[in-house]
């Protein structure tokens, strides 16, 4: 009997221990569906999934295994991507159209399955196809494994903050409207706290409330799913413990406005202890532009509220810093730094296999049928990426001749000023090139702003990797003098990094997962433009080294 129960004992210990390593399946059901809403005082029919907008929350603990059927109901082609999920050896499952997949076609479904490995956190999904990301977006929250507690006071409650931009106009009209002129698309007509605006002009929305209980704490999850614009936060007579960026954590630091750029998320914990918790402190998302290029303007508020404060309006306001406050926005940035504890080690890569340098800009091609003859294009290292008919991930898979080319080039074919007199030609090149990554290799990214039209910030999106991000600075980057500066020791891991406005950022990363992986500018603008290009990273020698298979429904084109 003794022996049984042990032997009972023991099985029900290695289940559950497997099911510790393994984590639990949590199953969703996205239904992408049109909806009629009235947000911002016009009635128009937007794209969402289950009706929702911002869409569901996507709960899983580190180790899970998500999936998540997608029937596409709606007569736009469709992927989703699970931004900042590593998707180790499951490419399949990235979703970004034409790099991982082929859209899910009106009438199609689609199962994306993932494990989620070695993240905690804040993270983001989207649509990643023309520019439904608009209204098809939700938060990711992972959670630690069971058992394991945060490494900051254990808050008593987490509310999601998610940014995002509204255009009373057919976001799709929008933007086919700038392909056919070849100019720049109009700007969005208002950012959004939860998808609501707050009270903007002569509209009086419902704006969002957040409630509180005083003396308590609370991790604010913010994300930014705007389209085209980083944002400043801030809450009027309270400030941020900022915790985590991008799904890993950092050294706690305190600030009183918080800095997101499109594709970034924020943890930070708010402690409800102002001495008047009758008053209602206004929330500012407002937007950050520091080069003479035109967005949207219109803040988003919100309310901060304590329980048991009247409805009245005794509102204390805080003024969002000034739309070009660069100053602001490097002092949140210098301030992010790793964990890096005995738990949660900043694995900087000290050795590179592969220095890379590229440049990102804007450029004219010729454009025939445009009104001025040519068009408005992005690039990296003078290439505009040009989408291939067939995803890369299956040409590379199925070794598919003459869908993209090996020769995307380690450093810009021209060198110049990059940030100071630009050349008279501003065309670029166009071509899907790739670049080719070893197993386990490491990389070195220097991400270089050019002046070409105007200099601007770049929120460039790695997939499948969290990168370090060792360095910054504004001009040029100097190859002697500034990796000398280099931070190898506690830099802060994310998947999307802000390339400042006139200057350059450094990247590290090893390349441990299998696959094809876009980088991108992660301001729908500029991806447009061709402001992207892939990684192709090799399968290694190993028993867990490989892609996976493809799943049998992966769409096809
Ligand atoms: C998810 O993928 C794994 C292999 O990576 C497979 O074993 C499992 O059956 C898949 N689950 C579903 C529901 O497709
Ligand atoms: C873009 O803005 C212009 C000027 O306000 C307006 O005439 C045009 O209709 C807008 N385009 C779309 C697609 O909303
Ligand atoms: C926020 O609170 C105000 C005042 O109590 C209320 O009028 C408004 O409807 C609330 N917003 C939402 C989204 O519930
Ligand atoms: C920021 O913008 C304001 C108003 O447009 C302008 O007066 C100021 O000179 C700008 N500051 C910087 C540092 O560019
Ligand atoms: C590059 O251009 C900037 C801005 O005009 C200038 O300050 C800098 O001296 C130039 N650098 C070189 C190496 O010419
Ligand atoms: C980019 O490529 C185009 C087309 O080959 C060329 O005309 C142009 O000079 C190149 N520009 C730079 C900065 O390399
Ligand atoms: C990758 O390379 C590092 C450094 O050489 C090594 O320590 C590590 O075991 C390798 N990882 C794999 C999965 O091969
Ligand atoms: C949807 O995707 C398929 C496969 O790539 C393509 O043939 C079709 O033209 C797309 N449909 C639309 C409306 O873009
Ligand atoms: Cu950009």
């Amino acid at each position: 009997m003794a022996e049984r129960n042990n032997l009972i004992q023991f099985l029900v210990l290695v289940w559950f221990s497997a099911a510790l390593v393994h984590g639990m399946e949590r199953h969703y059901k996205f239904n992408v569906v049109m909806k009629k809403t009235t947000r911002l005082c016009c009635s128009k029919s937007i794209v969402t999934v289950n009706g929702k907008f911002p869409g569901p929350t996507i709960y899983a603990r580190e180790d899970d295994t998500v999936i998540v059927k997608v029937v596409n109901h709606v007569n736009y082609n469709i992927t989703l991507h699970w931004h900042g999920v590593r998707q180790m050896r499951t490419g399949w499952a990235d979703g970004p159209a034409y790099i991982t997949q082929c859209p899910i076609q009106p009438g199609q479904a689609y199962t994306y399955n993932f494990t989620v490995t070695g993240q905690r956190g804040t993270l983001l999904w989207h649509a990643h196809i023309l520019w439904l990301r608009a209204t098809v977006y939700g938060a990711i929250v992972i959670l630690p494994k069971p058992g394991v507690p945060y490494p900051f006071p254990h808050p008593h409650q987490e509310k999601l903050l998610i940014i995002g931009e509204w255009w009373k106009s057919d976001v799709e009209a929008v933007v086919n409207e700038a392909l056919r002129s070849g100019l720049a698309p109009n700007v969005s007509d208002a950012h959004t706290i939860n998808g609501r605006p707050g009270p903007v002009s002569s509209c009086n929305r419902r704006g969002f409330n957040l409630s509180v209980k005083k003396g308590k704490m609370y991790l604010l999850r913010f994300i930014n799913a705007a389209l085209n614009d980083e944002v400043f936060v801030r809450i009027a007579g309270h400030k941020f413990t900022v915790v985590e960026v991008d799904s890993s954590y950092v050294k706690p630091f305190e600030t009183d406005t918080i800095l997101i750029s499109p594709g970034q998320t924020t943890g930070a914990i708010l402690s409800a202890d102002h001495p008047d918790p009758a008053g209602r402190y206004l929330i500012t998302v407002s937007p950050f532009m520091d080069a003479p290029i035109d967005v949207d303007k219109v803040s988003a508020t919100a309310v901060l509220k304590y329980s048991g404060a009247s409805a009245a309006v005794a509102t204390v306001t805080t003024a969002p810093p000034p739309i070009n406050a660069t100053w602001v926005s490097n002092g949140f940035i210098n301030s992010l730094r790793s964990l890096n504890s005995a738990a949660y080690p900043a694995q900087v890569p000290l050795e590179i296999d592969h220095s890379l340098f590229f440049t990102a800009g804007l450029g004219f091609n010729p454009c025939p049928s445009c009104p001025r003859k040519n068009k408005i294009v992005a690039y990296m290292n003078n290439v505009t990426f040009l989408m291939p008919e067939i995803a890369l991930l299956q040409a590379h898979y199925y070794k598919i001749k003459g869908v993209f080319t090996d020769d995307f080039p380690a450093r810009p074919p021209n060198e110049y000023n990059y940030t100071g007199q630009q050349p008279a030609n501003l065309h670029t090149m166009e071509g899907t090139r790739v670049y080719r990554l070893g197993y386990n290799s490491t990389v070195q990214i220097v991400l270089q702003d050019t002046a070409m039209i105007a200099p601007e910030s770049h929120p460039v999106h790695l997939h499948g990797f969290d990168f370090f991000a060792v360095g910054r600075g504004l001009g040029n980057f100097d190859p002697v003098k500034d990796p000398k500066k280099f931070n190898l020791v506690d830099p802060v891991k994310r998947n999307t990094i802000g390339v400042p406005t006139g200057g350059w950022a450094a990247i590290r990363f090893r390349a441990d997962n299998p696959g094809v992986w876009f980088m991108h500018c992660h301001l729908e603008v500029h991806t447009t433009w061709g402001l992207k290009m892939a990684f192709v990273v090799h399968n290694g020698k190993g028993p867990d080294q490989s892609l996976i298979p493809p799943p049998t429904d992966l769409p096809k084109c």
